[in-house]
């Protein structure tokens, strides 16, 4: 398998998930701005949505979209603790990744575009802030040590990926106790050291 993937961007979930499921795996960094992969490929030619992730399966099979690639890489697990195979539990985790797919990472992206200005900006601050109280408050009135049950997954990794952005785009995050914890556990894990390391983001 190989991951197309940009540093620090939403890609960085599915790097973690590959680090957790014990398969060879290559990488192949993508730059955004010119849609070429570091080996001087046309990434529309591979993914022709232009962004990542990307995870090619097979040569010339690949599958795009994180609500897709997550799940697939987490079913993968040796040890079936990523994700439920089936069931409520699966769907628990799908609930999570659609919430951060389609609310939380579009609060984020709007600024990754245009510039804002001040307005705009308090105004996307305020909308993650709307999305992320749920999250603290729906995972806070639970007893989980993870997003769904007990078990690291795709949603708790995703979540991590999103919320790092908030340093970024000068978003404050020290309100969100819960979401902090469950941040700094997942922060530990080897798969998100090795994940994070890999892609120049900690030394
Ligand atoms: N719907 C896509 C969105 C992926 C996405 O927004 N990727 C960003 C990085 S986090 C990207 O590649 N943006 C560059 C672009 O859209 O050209 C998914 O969930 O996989």
């Amino acid at each position: 398998m190989k991951l197309y993937y940009a540093p620090g961007a939403c890609s960085l979930a599915s790097h973690i998930i590959l680090n957790e499921i014990n398969v060879d795996f290559d990488l192949e960094r993508v730059n955004l701005k010119t849609h070429t992969t570091e080996k001087g490929a046309d990434y529309y030619a591979i993914n022709p949505k232009g962004y990542v992730p990307a995870l090619e399966i097979n040569p010339g099979l690949i599958l795009t979209e994180n609500v897709a690639i997550l799940p697939f890489l987490a079913q993968h697990d040796p040890k079936q603790d990523l994700i439920p195979p089936s069931g409520l539990g699966r769907a628990k985790v799908l609930e999570w990744l659609g919430y951060l797919n389609s609310e939380l990472h579009d609060a984020y992206a709007v600024f990754f575009g245009a510039p804002l200005s001040d307005e705009a900006k308090e105004k996307a601050y305020a909308e993650i802030d709307r999305l992320l109280a749920y999250i603290e408050k729906a995972f806070g009135e639970s007893d989980n040590d993870y997003l769904v049950d007990d078990n690291f997954g795709p949603a708790d990794a995703y979540l991590f990926v999103l919320t790092n952005w908030s340093k970024g785009i000068g978003h404050d995050l020290t309100p969100y106790t819960k979401i902090n914890a469950l941040r700094n556990k997942v922060a530990e894990r080897q798969s998100v050291q090795i994940a994070m390391r890999d892609e120049g983001l900690i030394p």
